[in-house]
């Protein structure tokens, strides 16, 4: 009788459902990015065993306890920090790293730009939208300077962080811009991120509908970059600074090299050091 032994188990969306259900308030942008994160997978077909997903801290960053892989939930800001020693030593893993623009823009502003100056082979998801929404609509580094609100009356009047360009000045070799509401073209843009080796970072336009329901409207504006995507980062910077902020797709895909994987084969082992250390 024919065993099933030779035939590989196919990774459905079934096998990556978390154990817990997502929290999020009805509406929030943050349940098209887990739909299309599974999808991605599914599309690529990698089993939930060689996959890790890493956050920080934020209602975006409780993603890891909704989806069957590998998970861990960080700090608030340090996801990158954790994503790259996971990495270092785990090299054949798929890491995504998931969190909001606070985690990963003001808090983790340091990692965000070290980890892509590395060019640390990770996906980075991070779900914009413009607010702090765990703790309740403070204004983070994309909020818009005019944007009146209790916290903020009249605005902040600070400019907001350009995370695309930064993306790009720092050294990511794959930089994109998705939409939490067609969770199709999102699927296929983390799966081209999670192929491409090196740093990918996607931003994610997911609104908060709870403190920014005037972001649901975004689906009103978003549309599918005039372009392709260059391999000349000048070139894309100039055009991601002067887009309408809702071009959606694969911006700029490089070729540099990413960081070592593996560092080479430790001599040393922790006694070693403990000797060393010793009073
Ligand atoms: C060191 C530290 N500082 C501040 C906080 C409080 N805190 C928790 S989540 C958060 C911001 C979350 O905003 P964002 O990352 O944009 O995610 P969202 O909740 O909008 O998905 C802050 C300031 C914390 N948990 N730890
Ligand atoms: S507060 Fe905003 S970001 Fe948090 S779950 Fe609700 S809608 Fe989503």
């Amino acid at each position: 009788m024919a065993t099933d032994i030779a035939t590989p188990k196919l990774t459905t969306m079934a096998d990556l459902k978390g154990k817990v259900d997502p929290d999020w308030c009805p509406g929030c942008g943050d349940f098209g990015v887990l739909a299309a994160v599974q999808k991605a997978l599914v599309e690529l077909q990698i089993p939930n065993h060689e996959v890790a997903t890493i956050s920080g801290i934020g209602c975006s960053s409780n993603f890891p306890g909704y989806i069957n892989t590998y998970g861990m939930h960080t700090l608030h800001g340090r996801s990158l920090a954790v994503a790259t020693g996971f990495k270092m030593a785990n090299h054949g893993m798929t890491v995504l790293v998931t969190g909001g623009d606070g985690d990963g823009f003001g808090i983790g502003g340091n990692h965000f730009m070290h980890t892509m100056r590395r060019n640390v082979d990770l996906t980075y998801i991070v779900m914009d939208n413009h607010v702090y929404g765990m703790t309740k609509g403070q204004a983070s580094p994309t909020t818009e300077p005019d944007w009146d609100n209790k916290l903020s009356p009249g605005g902040t009047g600070i400019r907001s962080f350009h995370p695309l360009v930064i993306a790009l000045a720092s050294g990511a070799s794959f930089v994109a811009r998705a939409f939490s509401g067609d969770p199709n073209g999102m699927a296929d843009i983390i799966a081209q991120g999670v192929r491409h080796p090196g740093f990918s970072f996607i931003e994610v336009l997911s609104p908060c509908v709870t403190f920014r329901p005037e972001q649901r409207e975004w689906k009103n504006h978003v549309h599918a970059a005039p372009v392709g995507p260059t391999d000349d980062a000048a070139r894309a910077a100039r055009r991601i600074m002067t887009d309408d902020g809702f071009n959606i797709g694969v911006l700029y895909a490089g070729d540099r090299a990413p960081y070592p994987a593996n560092p080479g084969t430790a001599t040393r082992v922790p006694a070693d050091f403990e000797a060393e250390f010793e009073l």
